[in-house]
């Protein structure tokens, strides 16, 4: 079935024309109306005017998180404030927030691209959606919750927490559809257990998980666990928020990317040098449509691959997110991504899909602490074994019982590197 939403290129020829008339307008827009980016581009010697292919995007200058705390908090705008319908904002980890700004045409496509999501994922109109995504300044809720009602789904807003109740809801108004972090999931998997009600005789038959890196031993224990289908959402603040790029339940195992709204390459993570489709490197956007705060060649910190477009769709693909480049641990000079952590965590069926990482300096020497949870001890030495042989780390393994680490309401927070 069509939706008004779907994208409607029938080649990559179509496609990329587009694209280039959307490039040429979003840099033109951008350097007339804000001071910051002119600024950049009068620096790096480039003006609207050299853009003629997409290739010449590489010579326009990066736009890095630290412009929109520098420009804090209107400064990204390029249109008046005004003309704002809504503010949006991310809490970062230090200092002030991220403000992104969102005209009504802007709240109009944010609403549009998550319809495809929810499309792409298996949804359809009438269908029951039961969105745990944090309602709020952060983007998740609200984001997923218009794109929702635009396909026709019957939306329950539940945001974060007050998770006996929501198991409630789930029983009783038997969505079929449901929007969450996956660390939310699990906590809602748990406390339907603590019900005495099995996830997978409930109602759902779909789950749109992402705001936070999972891996596809997560997904799998995600759809195990719930007999479900669980499919990866992803997108970030500085570039709208949710529903840049998602999963396809007729292509699994990568991402399409909405390329008719945000224009990806991928660069590396050191020089910031483009790579060619295929290379894993740093991923970089720039946003093709929106008013209030376009961004040219934003650094997402996101580590992913770019693939050709498979099926009916002329989208290129992005493999689910490895890590972010600032995510990486060195510990005593190995580099090891968390996910590739909880990849070993997740594969031995003793140990309950819940962790926390730790690294402390003692002494001269970088420490790793991993804490899982089980029933008996014994997975502790296995887990020592296979961190060794696979990564060549020798971690302290801490077993706790079940239960015993925090659950998340929201965004999992999962390592505590106490070094810095
Ligand atoms: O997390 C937007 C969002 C809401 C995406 C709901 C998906 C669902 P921020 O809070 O700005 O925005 O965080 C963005 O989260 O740069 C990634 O590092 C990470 N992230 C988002 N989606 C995924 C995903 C929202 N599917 C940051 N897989 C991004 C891995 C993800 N990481």
């Amino acid at each position: 079935m069509m939706h008004a939403d779907w994208p409607q290129f029938s080649s990559r020829a179509m496609l990329e024309d587009e694209q280039l008339a959307r490039l040429k307008w979003s840099i033109a827009h951008t350097h007339r109306n804000t001071d910051y980016y002119r600024a950049k581009c009068d620096e790096a010697g480039v003006a609207p005017v050299d853009l003629k292919s997409p290739a010449d995007l590489a010579r326009f200058p990066f736009t890095l998180k630290s412009d929109f705390r520098a420009n804090y908090p209107f400064g990204m705008l390029a249109v008046p404030r005004e003309t704002l319908a809504r503010i949006h904002a991310s809490s970062g980890t230090t200092g002030k927030p991220t403000i992104v700004g969102y005209t009504k045409n802007d709240l109009d496509l944010w609403d549009s691209l998550i319809a495809r999501c929810i499309r792409a994922a298996g949804g359809r109109p009438g269908d029951v959606l039961h969105n745990a995504y944090g309602y709020g300044l952060f983007t998740g809720g609200l984001g997923l919750h218009g794109g929702a009602e635009r396909l026709g789904c019957t939306v329950i807003p539940a945001s974060g927490g007050q998770t006996e109740r929501q198991v409630q809801l789930i029983c009783d108004l038997k969505p079929r559809i449901i929007a969450c972090t996956p660390s939310y999931l699990l906590a809602l998997g748990e406390a339907m257990e603590r019900a005495g009600i099995n996830p997978r005789d409930t109602s759902l038959a779909i789950g749109i998980h992402g705001a936070e890196p999972w891996s596809e031993e997560m997904r799998s224990e995600i759809e195990q666990r719930f007999g479900m289908a669980a499919l990866d959402i992803y997108g970030l603040s500085e570039v709208q928020g949710p529903g840049v790029a998602q999963e396809r339940a007729d292509a699994r195992g990568a991402l399409t990317i909405w390329e008719d709204a945000f224009y990806p390459e991928i660069v590396d993570p050191q020089t910031g040098a483009v790579l060619p489709d295929g290379q894993a490197g740093e991923l970089v956007l720039t946003t093709l449509k929106r008013e209030a705060t376009p961004v040219i060649r934003y650094r997402t910190g996101d580590l992913t691959r770019l693939s050709p477009p498979v099926g009916e769709l002329p989208m290129r693909r992005m493999d689910r997110i490895l890590g972010r480049s600032d995510d990486m641990l060195i510990v005593r000079g190995v580099n090891i991504f968390p996910r590739q952590i909880e990849e070993l965590i997740l594969s031995d069926p003793s140990m309950h899909p819940h962790y926390r990482i730790d690294i402390r300096r003692e002494g001269a020497l970088d420490e790793l602490i991993v804490t899982v949870e089980a029933e008996d001890d014994a997975c502790g030495e296995r887990l020592h074994h296979r961190m060794k042989s696979h990564y060549g780390l020798s971690a302290r393994i801490v077993v706790e019982k079940p239960g015993a680490l925090p659950r998340s309401e929201g965004k999992a927070r999962r390592v505590f590197d106490h070094r810095k």
